[in-house]
């Protein structure tokens, strides 16, 4: 018989403390949640309530080369301006290698807890490499039905040295092979507010990576439960692999101007792209210009679900403030100057709470 989880102490030490996770909560063959899952009404997930968005079909880079360069730089810049997320296709990285990523994500989740519990925090042999569940499981009132690990890059010697062998070759093709287009991603968008960055402070915004491998095990009552809560990225741009289950959710704000409502809408998988979104750093700089996105993720019941994402994040011994262009031009800092180290430190140490995490760089 599966065990019943009610007491929540229990629960608490079988999926995080034990490094069990969500997967090894399903495995155990529960029937419904337990209670430490469910979510507020507040922040359950509607599948039906959806909009839809005009922008959704991804942007084909490979044009950025020939005569429509213009219109696809118009494109990136205006869903960096609007919903903080766009697809692309024609990338730079190879079809079959989002393939054998997604493979790989699934054959690490499917070992035995006991190996993947080796990388938990605090037992982890490496500082590069963690492994664990929800986002900040001491400080949510309810647990996120998600399992991670996370692959800080340094060099490719101590990524192949360091990172987990069920993925390790795969993830480090994957962050060589879009490093490229990140960059010419930014210099397009710093590009438009007419300011040009020269390589080394691309590279201090750009400068700690971390690949991760996410898996959403089936859940029993999808309706009750959230994937990943309400947030946005605290780095520069997230780029993300999803597979064909959807349920990445964003919410696009509402638009004064035209009267438009608040709706979240869905990112749909599509097939060989890449999701592209704005994080918080990349909103500092640009002085509001380019907005990060709130997001969240969608549970299903039938299949369980893999994402890899990989998170461009400024050094934490940057300074990130405004552009100093963009304030003269403005007239106003929209935010203060924050070591970045700080901003990580803040945004680790709380639950999701919407793009809240902007808050500690407010000027007001
Ligand atoms: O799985 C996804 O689609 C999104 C993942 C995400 O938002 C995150 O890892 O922060």
């Amino acid at each position: 018989m599966a065990p019943s989880f009610d007491d929540s102490i229990s629960l608490f030490d079988f999926v995080v403390h034990k490094g069990n996770g969500v997967k090894g909560l399903v495995d155990s063959g529960i029937e419904k949640v337990p209670e430490r899952y469910i979510q507020p009404s507040s922040e359950r997930i509607d599948k039906l309530v959806l909009g839809s968005y005009e922008h959704s079909s991804p942007i084909d880079l490979s044009k950025l080369d020939g005569p429509d360069h213009d219109q696809v730089v118009k494109a990136i810049v205006k869903a960096s301006e609007t919903l903080g997320f766009f697809q692309v296709v024609n990338h730079g990285v190879p079809v079959d290698l989002l393939e054998s990523l997604k493979e790989a994500a699934h054959k690490f989740f499917a070992q035995p807890p006991k190996t993947k519990a080796a990388y938990l925090k605090g037992v982890s042999p490496s500082s590069l490499v963690k492994y664990g569940t929800s986002f900040a499981p001491d400080k949510e009132k309810a647990l996120e039905w998600k399992d991670y690990v996370s692959m800080v890059y340094t060099t490719d010697a101590e990524a192949l040295e360091h990172w987990p062998k069920e993925c390790k070759e795969v993830a480090l093709d994957y962050l060589k092979s879009s490093t490229r287009m990140v960059t010419r991603l930014l210099e397009i968008l710093f590009g438009n507010l007419g300011v040009k960055l020269d390589d080394s402070k691309l590279e201090s915004l750009t400068g700690l990576k971390m690949v991760n491998m996410n898996f959403y095990p089936a859940c029993p009552n999808p309706e009750l439960t959230v994937g990943v809560g309400r947030h946005s990225d605290m780095g520069t741009l997230t780029l993300l692999l999803q597979d064909g289950i959807g349920g990445l959710h964003v919410k696009l704000e509402e638009d004064v101007l035209s009267g438009k409502k608040e709706e979240w809408i869905e990112i749909p998988p599509c097939p060989g792209a890449l999701v592209i979104n704005v994080g918080d750093a990349l909103q500092i700089l640009s002085n509001g210009r380019y907005k990060s996105a709130e997001h969240r993720v969608r549970t299903t019941n039938n299949q369980s679900r893999v994402s890899v994402p990989i998170f461009t994040v400024p050094r934490p011994t940057e300074k990130i403030g405004p552009l100093p262009q963009l304030v003269e031009r403005d007239g106003e800092a929209r935010y203060r100057e924050v070591s970045f180290e700080e901003y990580m430190n803040n945004f680790f140490g709380k639950a999701h709470e919407g793009k809240k995490s902007l808050d500690f760089a407010k000027t007001n």
